[in-house]
């Protein structure tokens, strides 16, 4: 099997990078925005035709949450596809002649480097950075964006040392999965928004693109979703029809190439309210087309797919990213 049919380790993934971008120099760019918490590079990859003119752009990262594998691995294969497959895939070569990828394929390098350092560690969900002496490490990146972040708990909760396991006479309708300002929970949204710097590098890189940048894709797993805003609110978003029917279309264009089922849905109604995430945040900062996409499975092995069914769950999130990429193309 192929290199992108398997899972790889930061340290592979950072040579890979350096490699993919020696030998197709030509149409990659690596772009250093910022380091961690640990200290390791942030890297995004420009995919560019370069043809002169400024392009519109389309951004999709991956690694938000370390024990996502599938997720990296979608970045990897959406790289590998594009450099050498794009003569063969007519819509991707349309596609490029239009837009510029952004790529991200970690953000989340510090605990996606933690959940291949020991077995008991595979399980690691949010960033390795440290805010209190609670003993507890990591702050839920999906929960530190500046979108209504922790919104459900008053101040007063984030500044108070005492009772903070409490929950907040406001939000008895969060569940756990919402967001939580308690750092020893899996979802804590950090102590203010883009407390965590991989957050904040990628926020200030968006920001400075938002004119440029048509799409926000961002690959999670699992249970088999097309998302979008929003999910700090179960209110629509201004643009409900048009990302339903675009979610919808996306969801059909995976069921035709692997026949597996990916529902669709704004987040909040479908899964769970939850705020703080990215695709809220780039959606309330203009950029319409905005996605969350879960890849497989729907539990039976959840976080730990098996690298055989990295080849099918990456072709059938290909054809999601062209429906919505081929979308943007004919609403610029
Ligand atoms: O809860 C999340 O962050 C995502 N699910 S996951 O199982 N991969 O953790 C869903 C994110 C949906 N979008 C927002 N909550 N903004
Ligand atoms: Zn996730």
């Amino acid at each position: 099997s192929s290199y992108y049919e398997n899972y790889h380790s930061m340290t592979e993934i950072y040579h890979w990078m350096e490699e993919i971008v020696r030998v197709h120099s030509d149409l990659l760019e690596k772009i250093y925005i910022g380091s961690s918490y640990e200290k390791r590079p942030l890297y995004v990859l420009k995919l560019s035709k370069r043809q002169g003119n400024p392009k519109s752009a389309i951004w999709i990262d991956c690694g938000i949450h370390a024990r996502e594998w599938i997720s990296p691995a979608f970045c990897l294969w959406f790289i590998g596809h594009a450099i050498h497959l794009r003569e063969r895939d007519q819509i991707m070569t349309t596609l490029l002649e239009h837009f510029d990828f952004y790529v991200m394929p970690v953000m989340n390098v510090d605990g996606y480097e933690y959940t291949w350092s020991k077995p008991s560690n595979r399980l690691w969900r949010k960033s390795r950075s440290s805010h209190s002496n609670s003993g507890c490490i990591g702050t839920d990146m999906n929960r530190n964006f500046d979108a209504h972040w922790c919104g459900h708990f008053p101040l007063s909760f984030h500044l108070s040392p005492v009772r903070r396991d409490q929950p907040c006479s406001r939000c008895k309708h969060l569940s756990g999965r919402g967001a939580s300002p308690n750092e020893c929970y899996e979802t804590y949204c950090g102590p203010y928004p883009e407390s965590e710097p991989e957050v904040k590098a990628v926020a200030r890189f968006i920001r400075d693109h938002k004119d440029i940048i048509k799409a926000y894709i961002t690959m999670h797993s699992y249970s088999q979703l097309v998302l979008f805003p929003y999910s700090y609110t179960t209110d629509k978003s201004k643009d409900h029809d048009e990302l339903e029917s675009l979610a919808k279309k996306a969801a059909n264009a995976i069921r035709r190439t692997t026949k597996k089922i990916y529902t669709p849905g704004p987040g909040a109604r479908t899964i769970y309210l939850a705020p703080g995430g990215s695709d809220d945040w780039a959606y309330d900062l203009g950029i319409k087309y905005s996605f969350t996409i879960e890849l497989r499975d729907t539990g039976t092995y959840g976080f730990l797919l098996p690298s055989a069914q990295i080849r099918p769950t990456c072709i059938e999130a290909l054809s999601a990213v062209r429906e919505i990429a081929r979308h943007v193309l004919q609403n610029l």
